[in-house]
């Protein structure tokens, strides 16, 4: 009989922790993750509530190497995906020592308690399209030879981990690589996120909750996927024959205003009628433009994403008009 291989998620609870569960269960995985002490237990599995027979979580943290070193060696995964982190950029600005402990000294923790508890595992890091910063190639892609110049905690704290991945690869010969994932949403997303923001506060408006959306930047540009196909791409990277480093992305580029545009008007509404902005969410630094190109991805796999823009913000408002009455 084929023993099942075992995945070991931290993040569990996020977004992507949610999704890569589901898809790693239908592929047959056992799936275990990595859960922080929440004072309100009752709504830290929101997003995994539905599968929680069918995985297995532990209290740990990844700014507590004893947490993972206890994890690792007892479960002695065959993948480990490194999702854990302070995710949120602007609020990145607010905490940044905090930032820089989850999602830069985090990764050392992981990446050593991978080199002594079970160096045979794969792991996946998530490294993400802000380390690039506000620079890209002559042809305006972001691709993985682009320069890195953070202009953020937040992307400051991502390179660090990158870096970190690249060089535990090449020091100690672990099977481990980067997934530099452009910006990825799906009805899961945290209400904080302007996609969601967005779609939700359109939504309460159409129905009477709410009479304003306010917004700070809307002249950014951003390349938004949906989650669900992101987690696949996961999921091939950590399966290559060789540890390596990709982009993930769709290729289209959307500013926050014609993201504005395209959701009230599916609602009905002329975005300009209610959309304010406020300086109090604008960013010290911000990243304009973002639009990958993940060339290097399409032609080692074959991958395809599902949903295209217009696809994503469908399914988007289509939950949150389901789910707020
Ligand atoms: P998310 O929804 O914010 O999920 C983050 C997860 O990490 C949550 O489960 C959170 O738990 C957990 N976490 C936070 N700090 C932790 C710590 N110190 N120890 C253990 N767990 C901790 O983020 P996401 O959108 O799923 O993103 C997943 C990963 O991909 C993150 O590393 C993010 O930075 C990266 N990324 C995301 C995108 C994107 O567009 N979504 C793009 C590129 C890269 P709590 O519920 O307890 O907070
Ligand atoms: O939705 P956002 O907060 O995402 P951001 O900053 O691009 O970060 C996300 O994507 C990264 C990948 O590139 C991930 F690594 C990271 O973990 C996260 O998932 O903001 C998108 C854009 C920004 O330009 C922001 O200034 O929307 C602009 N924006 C305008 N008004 C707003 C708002 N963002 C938020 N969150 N809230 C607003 O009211």
């Amino acid at each position: 009989m084929m023993t099942k291989k075992k995945a070991l998620i931290t993040g569990i609870s996020g977004q992507d922790g949610s999704y890569l569960s589901e898809y790693l269960l239908s592929l047959g995985y056992d799936v275990y993750g990595i859960l922080r002490r929440h004072s309100t237990t009752e709504t830290q599995k929101s997003r995994i509530d539905h599968i929680n027979h069918k995985i297995q979580t532990f209290y740990g943290d990844v700014s507590d190497f004893s947490s993972l070193a206890k994890t690792f060696s007892s479960i002695q995964p065959d993948e480990i995906y490194n999702l854990a982190a302070q995710s949120h950029v602007r609020i990145s600005f607010d905490i940044p020592e905090y930032t820089v402990k989850a999602n830069a000294l985090g990764v050392l923790n992981v990446l050593e308690a991978h080199k002594q508890f079970c160096p045979e595992a794969r792991l996946y890091q998530a490294s993400s399209s802000e380390m690039f910063g506000n620079s890209f190639d002559s042809d305006e892609h972001q691709r993985e030879s682009t320069p890195m110049n953070p202009v953020s905690p937040y992307g400051c704290s991502k390179v660090f981990g990158y870096n970190m991945v690249r060089h535990y690869r090449n020091a100690h010969n672990l099977f481990a690589c980067n997934g530099i994932l452009f910006n990825h949403e799906s009805p899961r997303r945290g209400s904080n996120f302007v996609t969601s923001k967005v779609v939700k506060t359109a939504v309460e408006i159409s129905k009477g909750i709410k009479n304003e959306l306010v917004l700070g930047n809307m002249d950014s540009y951003r390349d938004w996927g949906h989650s669900k196909d992101y987690v696949r791409a996961m999921h091939m990277i950590l399966n290559h024959d060789v540890p390596d480093d990709f982009v993930v992305s769709t290729g289209k580029t959307h500013s926050v205003r014609e993201l504005c545009e395209y959701v009230f008007s599916r609602l009905g509404m002329d975005y300009r009628e209610y959309v304010r902005q406020d300086e109090k969410f604008l960013r010290p630094e911000e990243l304009k433009y973002l639009r990958g190109d993940c060339s290097k991805l399409r032609n080692t796999f074959d991958w395809t994403p599902e949903y295209d823009f217009e696809g994503l913000l469908d399914d988007m408002i289509d939950y949150w008009e389901a789910n707020l009455v």
